[in-house]
């Protein structure tokens, strides 16, 4: 009876081979042909980004004139120092909205010194010293996980990465200063212009090399949320809308599925100063995300005290840095 039963089960087996489609050449169906994107630039290491925002939120509010601040710059100078051939400090005594003078330290650190097509990726350090869009404590300083110390998280796992495998071209990596301690709206005193951005204002009319002129540049704002989607920024695409292309085509090649192929409004942030005032384009990869029904609009936690580093993804910060190191070591 055993016997039976295996001989049955026998024939059973050899009929579902004959039966199935990837076993009868006629009917397999001719797959287009499409090449996996190889990439060349080496693995980012989200959980190296991550440790780096981690390392800035420990010094506590990086706010201007404050001990934390003075601490981290010191911190991210020396962190430079261990991979950039050259570090260099850029900077004078500005004013911000509410009549203070701050000692503003834009931080650069430059690769590749030789070369003569550069390419420069920046980010503001320091981080604004009250949470006006939150609906309490909105006198006191937010951490700025990720208004401020996303970006140099990714900047300075790209540097690591640098030191150890070199990109063709040049490229400078400057951290801005004083970009947050913009005038909120609802502050009773006389408006300023131009009240944020005051670092990156400073070294567009005061850069560290006389002429200094990239080919490009790529700023990093708000780049770690969890859920963050990334659109066309308007003045990035007016300014330079064939480097927001070169950078989109470049996510989508890697498969990340929040660089979106739409257009936002656009935003005053440092890349602006640095498009009209020194002329350079320069693109922002910025959480400013283009929602159905509700309008553009910032991260949630955006100044507010849920900006801390419980809301901080080390994979979006791969993601972002991944997209960043793959165009510029494909740049010769
Ligand atoms: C304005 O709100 C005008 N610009 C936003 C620039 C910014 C602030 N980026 C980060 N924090
Ligand atoms: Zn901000």
């Amino acid at each position: 009876m055993k016997k039976l039963l295996y001989i049955t089960l026998f024939f059973a087996a050899i009929t579902a081979c004959k039966n199935n489609p990837k076993d009868d050449p006629s009917k397999i169906i001719e797959q287009p042909a499409v090449p996996a994107y190889k990439q060349l630039s080496p693995e980012f290491n989200g959980d190296t980004a991550f440790a780096y925002v981690v390392a800035q939120c420990n010094f506590g509010p990086r706010v201007p004139s404050t001990n934390g601040h003075k601490l981290c710059a010191d911190y991210l100078i020396k962190e430079l120092k261990k991979y950039a051939e050259k570090v260099e400090i850029n900077g004078a005594p500005l004013k911000t909205f509410d009549g203070k003078t701050h000692q503003c330290k834009n931080i650069i650190g430059s690769f590749n010194l030789q070369a003569t097509k550069r390419v420069m990726l920046c980010a503001h350090w320091d981080t604004r010293p009250f949470a006006d869009q939150d609906e309490k404590d909105k006198d006191k300083p937010i951490d700025g996980a990720n208004d401020g110390g996303s970006g140099v998280g990714v900047l300075l796992e790209i540097a690591r990465q640098l030191k150890q495998k070199p990109t063709e071209i040049g490229i400078d990596i400057i951290l801005f200063d004083l970009e947050d301690y913009g005038q909120p709206g609802e502050s009773e005193l006389e408006q300023m212009e131009d009240s944020y951005c005051i670092g990156s204002q400073y070294w567009a009319k005061n850069r560290h090399v006389k002429n200094y002129m990239p080919a490009y540049g790529i700023l990093l704002d708000m780049v770690g949320a969890p859920d963050a989607q990334f659109v066309k920024e308007k003045g990035s695409m007016e300014f330079a809308p064939t480097i927001v292309e070169k950078v989109w085509a470049m996510g989508n090649k890697l498969g990340y599925t929040n660089f979106i192929a739409e257009e936002n409004n656009g935003i005053i942030d440092d890349h602006y100063y640095l498009n009209t005032i020194a002329k350079i384009p320069v693109i922002d990869i910025i959480e400013y995300t283009k929602d159905k029904g509700v309008g553009d609009h910032f991260s949630h936690t955006w100044h507010t005290h849920n900006d801390n580093i419980k809301n901080i993804s080390k994979f979006t910060l791969k993601n972002v840095g991944q997209v960043v190191m793959e165009v510029i070591y494909n740049e010769k």
